[in-house]
């Protein structure tokens, strides 16, 4: 095996360079590398400087997280750092790409940095559940002062390389040749006579300010993230490198570190960082056969179709937006440009950004000018023949290998394509709205769908800056056919005595983003009835099925758009208030269809949302619609606001384990109504052979 550290040697300055693909990331070779190779620097005498840098796209980006479910393989991270922040020549690292977590944290092992103007610098571990432990919690507060520390643990978010100046964080910044720019530093310091400059020499005092600095941040992670145990295990870790002496200030971090790795949220999101990456990888097809995508072509001027153009836009992809009715198009773009001129005024772009997204977002009446686009995604109404008429009117016009899209959610993407003559090319681009924010991308395939076809909207999926599922083509695909059991259970509870608010209420509390009736009255309670509408001969036999929402529909109750749903809205405000008048309506109309009316308990209310929704998922795993269980939590925590600490419905059923959810499923179907509470055989099956469902892959 190639060796992944390597040192080279230019006048007086010894350069240490990483180059392990992809990433850089800093495994068990990279680390014994570095040790043997600041060893022999610090041995040769004709040495007076080192500079440590990474080949490739980025300096060190972390950790190797696949190493993290077993001890730390020697040379552990502080050996190595010790070895380097020990070095009594000085050690310049010089950063590009994204110096992120334990990358950063050997860049501050050494004793200056220098950076690329585009580099990025960061602690994402909390965003994968996950203490700092390669002394980052020591160091950083030692270096950029224990506010900005605290908020760069706790926040996760990277900073530029301008901000790392600023905050002291870098020493210099350059846009020119980082290897040139760098080997000039280190010549610098040499000739100012400049040694080690060591992180673990500065002490910090603790003053008042610093005091009630850490004690709001604790009541805020308190508030904010009530469920994690990671935000205040930071918080802890930088007191230790107030309160303690470096050495154990380490050791306590270390201690901190281990038992955040110990942690659900920890597992989850591991597991959620390498599922995310998993699930643009489709058995049989090959990413390298993706068509070229360089332009794009929407169907239709509504929400979806204005927010898939602004996404194109987004990512630089040039896109035509076409709507038959003039009227509409006209509406659509300023609704566009409004939207983007919102973003100017919170200073998240400029004038210029907005100019420049709105050039590359084209209008026209005319599906001829959609000739040229390499992807046309219709996203019009939800109606099985006006999609049909849609895409036929593309099969005249799109040039041949353009990929045609559907946008349904919910419609037979086999159905929508057996109207034209290339169906092949046709496969669901299922967005989520507002589709320029919401990450989730579910991708369709028809038996027809070509492979290339899922390759290249696997890519567009990336270059959108979303996350691509790969779903077959069943009711629902994977996540609405999930949401159909929770929300029937949450609507039945309602007929069964419980308020929207306590059902909302019980499901945030277990860290969804939202209730799900409050989602319906944010969608329109009106979506999904159209849907069932649309499917009546389908549903089952049950005179409460979703009942609640026919019953608001009915009285033109659609939620916050007419200012009334299961919540009342203020004009203006999105801010819930108690619809008493709905629940006087659900309780008569529970007397009428002899539903009794009882006390519900909150865990009752939390099992049968998500155990309804867990066994719905069992069943689409069974059934093949998606690959793997890890695709359906991907599917659940980037579109649906499940939390991503709990790692997605199918990870929470591990979790609670799959023997308790049979026997409350079984528990269920004697007391309520058996034709909805019967475990899928899948989930029974592993559940008596004591498999988790979250590693199930359907071959
Ligand atoms: C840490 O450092 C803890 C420390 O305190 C030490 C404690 C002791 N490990 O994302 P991409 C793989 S925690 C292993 O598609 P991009 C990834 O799976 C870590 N593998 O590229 C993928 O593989 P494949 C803190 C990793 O250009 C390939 O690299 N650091 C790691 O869109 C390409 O990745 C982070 O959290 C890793 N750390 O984005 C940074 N990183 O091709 C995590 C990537 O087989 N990484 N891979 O699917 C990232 O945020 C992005 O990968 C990065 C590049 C921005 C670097």
């Amino acid at each position: 095996m190639a060796a992944t550290v390597r040192l080279e040697r230019a006048v007086r300055i010894g350069l240490v360079i990483v180059d392990n693909p992809p990433v850089n990331a800093i495994s068990q070779s990279v680390r014994q590398g570095l040790e043997d190779c600041f060893r022999a620097a610090a041995q040769d005498a004709s040495i007076d400087a080192v500079v440590l840098l990474c080949d490739g796209r980025t300096f060190i980006a972390g950790a190797d997280l696949a190493e993290f479910d077993a001890p730390m393989a020697e040379p552990t991270c502080h050996q190595v750092f010790s070895v380097i922040e020990g070095m009594d020549k000085p050690v310049i690292a010089a950063l590009h790409g994204t110096a992120l977590g334990g990358g950063l944290e050997t860049a501050l092992a050494c004793h200056y940095r220098v950076a690329d103007s585009g580099a990025r610098l960061g602690f994402p571990e909390i965003n994968l559940g996950i203490v700092p432990g390669a002394g980052g919690t020591q160091r950083l507060p030692r270096i950029v002062g224990v506010q900005t520390a605290v908020q760069m643990l706790l926040s996760g978010n990277p900073i530029d390389a301008g901000e790392a100046l600023s905050c002291g964080l870098v020493d210099a910044v350059t846009n020119q040749d980082l290897r040139r720019f760098a080997l000039e530093f280190a010549e610098r310091i040499l000739k100012e006579g400049r040694g080690p400059r060591r992180a673990c020499d500065v002490v910090i005092r603790r003053d008042e300010a610093t005091t009630s600095l850490l004690q709001a941040e604790r009541a805020r992670v308190a508030t904010a993230m009530p469920h994690r145990r990671v935000p205040a295990m930071d918080i802890d870790a930088v007191e230790a490198a107030i309160d303690l002496p470096f050495p154990k200030g380490l050791e306590r971090e270390t201690e901190l570190s281990d038992a955040s790795l110990e942690t659900t949220e920890s597992k989850a999101m591991r597991r959620l960082f390498f599922a995310e990456r998993a699930s643009s990888k489709i058995p049989g097809v090959d990413p390298e056969s993706a068509r070229s995508i360089a332009s794009g072509g929407i169907v239709g001027g509504g929400t979806m179709g204005r927010g898939i153009a602004m996404a194109f836009a987004n990512a630089g992809l040039p896109v035509t937006l076409m709507d038959v009715d003039s009227d509409a198009l006209g509406r659509a773009l300023d609704l566009i440009r409004e939207e983007y001129g919102r973003r100017v005024s919170k200073g998240r772009m400029t004038e210029a950004e907005l100019e420049h997204s709105m050039a590359l977002i084209k209008g026209s009446t005319d599906y001829g000018k959609l000739a040229d686009a390499d992807v046309v995604i219709e996203a019009v109404f939800e109606n099985m023949a006006l999609k049909k008429k849609v895409i036929a009117s593309l099969d005249s016009v799109c040039k041949p290998g353009a990929i045609i899209a559907t946008n349904t959610s919910t419609l037979d993407v086999a159905e929508i394509a057996s109207a034209i003559d290339r169906p092949s090319d046709v496969v669901g681009l299922h967005f989520f709205s507002p589709a320029q924010v919401m990450r989730l991308l579910e991708i369709v395939r028809t038996g027809d769908t070509a492979n290339d076809v899922l390759a290249t909207s696997m890519q567009l999926a990336k270059k959108l800056r979303k996350v691509g599922v790969l779903s077959g083509n069943s009711y629902g695909f994977i996540g609405n056919r999930m949401m159909d059991p929770y929300g029937r259970e949450a609507e039945h509870l309602l007929l069964e005595g419980a308020t929207p608010r306590r059902i909302d209420d019980v499901l945030q509390r277990f860290g969804m983003a939202m209730g799900i009736l409050a989602v319906y009255d944010m969608a329109g309670v009106d979506v999904g009835y159209k849907v069932r509408q649309e499917r009546k001969d389908q549903l089952p036999d049950d005179p409460g099925f979703y009942r609640s929402s026919s019953m608001l529909v009915e009285r033109g109750w659609l939620g916050q758009k007419t200012g009334i749903g299961f919540y009342r809205y203020e004009k203006g405000s999105r801010e819930r208030h108690d619809n008493p008048e709905a629940m006087e309506m659900f309780a008569a109309e529970a007397a009428r269809l002899g539903i009794a009316q009882r006390q519900i308990s909150d865990e009752e209310i939390e099992q049968r949302c998500l155990y309804a929704m867990i066994n719905e998922g069992a069943r689409v795993l069974e059934e093949g619609v998606a690959l793997r269980a890890s695709d359906i939590d991907v599917v659940y925590t980037s579109g649906y606001g499940f939390p991503r600490w709990r790692g997605g419905p199918m990870f929470h059923a591990d979790t609670v384990g799959l023997r308790e959810i049979c026997a409350r499923i079984d528990d269920f179907a004697k007391k309520l109504d058996p034709q909805y509470w019967q475990a899928s055989d899948l989930l029974r099956s592993l559940a008596d052979s004591g498999v988790a469902i979250a590693d199930y892959v359907h071959d």
